[in-house]
């Protein structure tokens, strides 16, 4: 089953309006065109709307980084899943290692989310990964395993064909270590083998998985080839054009 390889920015709180008017031109200009990559920004809240701009009539799409589960109410400080799609954004990054740590979020949020995202024809963009602890004491598999069935819990087989999930090792988050390919293959292919078990073979070699975790020009090639690598999630190398650049050429 050959699946398109996605790149994905995720710029986090970085980049003013003005900012990131410029970054995503500079991208839509060398990257607009392209078709054998899938392209998605994602840039913070307050820009989603001039991006959007900036990339419209090209095959980039939009992404945010977060949202909340309701679609409206007493929420101070929350945007929600239909604020996102009126900027016709197409995808949702949810429960990002940050947000669990930084925001306390869980899995059964985490869950609620990506349902409401799929409600509200947004793709969500699932992170999952261990900490540097955890897989010293060896429960790599079994933490992705529980985060990835409580944030999938009643998503159908139909549903999760909109989903990406994105395995980020925290310890590889903004330490520049990355794992090896190996490290992030073996999690891959957990993943897909526990998506098998979910929802079908069928479904589940369908489904793309981003590594995400320091990935940078330099060690994207070989991570690319791993099979069950589909793409990426990028951080620090997404917030440069060249870069961002140099990892779509790679995945091409
Ligand atoms: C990183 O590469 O640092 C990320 O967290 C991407 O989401």
């Amino acid at each position: 089953m050959l699946r398109k390889k996605l790149i994905a920015g995720n710029w986090k709180m970085n980049k003013t309006v003005p900012e990131a008017a410029t970054l995503a031109q500079e991208i839509a200009a060398e990257l607009g065109r392209v078709t054998d990559v899938d392209i998605v920004v994602c840039p913070p809240f307050t820009a989603l709307e001039t991006v959007g701009k900036a990339i419209e009539g090209t095959t980039i799409k939009l992404g945010a980084q977060n949202m909340h589960p309701e679609a409206g109410g007493a929420y101070t400080g929350e945007i929600s899943a239909p604020m996102i799609r009126s900027l016709f954004a197409t995808h949702v990054i949810l429960g990002h290692s940050e947000r669990r740590a930084y925001f306390g979020e869980t899995d059964a949020f985490i869950n609620k989310k990506v349902l409401a995202a799929l409600t509200n024809q947004l793709r969500p963009i699932l992170c999952v990964g261990e900490t540097l602890a955890e897989r010293e004491a060896g429960s790599t598999l079994k933490v992705v395993q529980t985060q990835t069935e409580g944030a999938l819990a009643g998503v159908t087989a139909e549903q999760v064909n909109n989903v990406v999930v994105a395995y980020e090792p925290v310890w590889a988050i903004g330490t520049g270590k990355v794992a090896t390919t190996e490290q992030a293959q073996e999690v891959h292919a957990f993943i897909r083998q526990l998506l098998t078990k979910l929802y079908g073979e069928t479904v589940a070699q369908k489904i793309r998985i981003l590594y995400g975790g320091s990935m940078k020009p330099s060690n994207a090639p070989q991570l690319l080839t791993q099979k069950d690598i589909d793409g990426g999630l990028i951080g620090g190398a997404a917030l440069e054009a060249r870069s961002f650049v140099e990892l779509v050429s790679a995945a091409a």
